[in-house]
């Protein structure tokens, strides 16, 4: 194991504070994907810009009245529920577990908006009656496998749950993408939203973050990732160094100043579509970008201001929020939530609970490698 890997740093977080971080993490990811779904597909310009700012501010009135009462989360929370489940319920991992639960959510409610890749995977694999959950994935595309980011919009409960157990969080997060994702590109995207998570959770939420930093801190581990990747071998190097690549164009933008045009150079190096691989880098943007004050966004609530602005790029929004929501609310905590927007979000006092259930589960900081 390289040194990045050994020097992790494995100090246990005080209990009181890794809960507030479950709770910030799953609820960051619930409050991005609800908000951002209205706005999916879109592309947004200047004056949508100052509608979106409206609208967080009014979702901010304590006494607001809404006509449809929540915001629906999407396919995103449906698989995040998922897999805290599946960490909660069983003490060790067991994927056929996993795949129930996917398939079971999935046919109770399909019009979550999953993509089409993964809805073929289910039927096949309620049609195989899960006798062997990996391997309808693997066939998709012709055997290359989706490299969509729907294993990564899924994957902050494993960050959180073995957020002091490196290794093993990066063998969970692969096996629990496969079932659904097995390009070399979908699961190395998983991995880097898990890697972000479990990052930002062991960060001081009280001490300002060094945002070039934490993108080298990532850099650093997603090139131990990507050069340990087996299958690698017969992938093109674009493909096997791909995250890497990105996580130098994130370090570069983030040393930009900000203005107008900023948006749409990120939107061209980084992307803002359903593939990981042009929407992992842009979540963690997001996330970094927003650090600093004047990033275009008005308002003091850090975790509002990631999620406002990775919604402001277009685009694939409700997963691009929800996982840039994820990480800042694993740095931050549930102070940062405000309870005004979240109250609007469909299912907020279950997901709250689900996090208390992850972290009692873990038997909150203890186990380390
Ligand atoms: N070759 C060609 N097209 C591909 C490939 C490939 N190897 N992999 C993916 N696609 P999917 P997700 C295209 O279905 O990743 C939802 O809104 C293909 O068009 O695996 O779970 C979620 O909320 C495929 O249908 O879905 C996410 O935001 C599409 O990518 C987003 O969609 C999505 O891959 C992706 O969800
Ligand atoms: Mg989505």
């Amino acid at each position: 194991m390289s040194s990045i890997l050994k020097n992790i740093t494995m100090a246990a977080l005080e209990p009181s504070l890794l809960r507030s971080k479950f709770r910030g993490s799953l609820l960051g990811a619930l409050i991005g994907d609800c908000t951002g779904s209205p706005y999916e597909g879109e592309t947004i310009t200047a004056g949508e810009k100052i509608i979106i700012q409206r609208y967080f501010d009014k979702l901010e009135e304590p006494n607001l009245n809404l006509k449809t009462p929540f915001r629906a989360y999407t396919d995103d929370t449906a698989m995040t529920k998922s897999v805290a489940k599946f960490l909660i319920d069983k003490p060790e991992p067991d994927y056929g577990f996993l795949a129930r639960l996917f398939v079971n959510d999935y046919f109770k409610e399909p019009r979550r908006g999953y993509g089409q890749n993964v809805v073929d995977v289910f039927h096949k694999l309620k049609t195989s009656k899960f006798e062997d959950v990996f391997k309808p994935a693997a066939e998709q595309f012709m055997g290359s496998g989706s490299y969509g980011n729907g294993g990564a919009m899924r994957i902050a409960p494993i960050g959180l749950y073995y957020h002091n157990n490196y290794k093993i969080m990066i063998k969970v997060a692969t096996q629990s993408t496969k079932i659904t994702h097995t390009h070399l590109l979908g699961i190395n995207g998983a991995l880097l939203q898990c890697m972000a998570v479990q990052q930002a959770l062991m960060l001081d939420p009280q001490k300002k973050l060094d945002p070039r930093h934490f993108c080298l801190e990532l850099y650093l581990k997603m090139k131990e990732v990507e050069k340990t990747e087996e299958d690698g071998e017969d992938e093109s190097d674009f493909t096997s160094r791909a995250y890497q690549e990105k996580l130098k164009v994130v370090e570069r933008l983030l040393g930009k100043p900000h203005d107008d045009n900023l948006d749409d150079e990120v939107i061209r190096n980084l992307g803002h579509g359903i593939s990981a691989y042009e929407s992992v880098p842009t979540a963690i943007y997001c996330f970094l970008k927003t650090q600093n004050e004047s990033c275009g966004i008005m308002t003091d609530n850090l975790l509002r201001r990631t999620i406002q602005y990775a919604i402001t790029l277009g685009g694939d929004t409700d997963t691009i929020a929800s996982m840039a929501g994820a990480i800042a609310g694993a740095y931050l905590g549930e102070d940062a939530v405000n309870s005004s927007i979240a109250k609007h979000c469909e299912s907020y006092k279950e997901i709250a609970e689900l996090a208390d259930n992850l972290f009692e589960a873990r038997g909150g900081s203890l186990v380390s490698e």
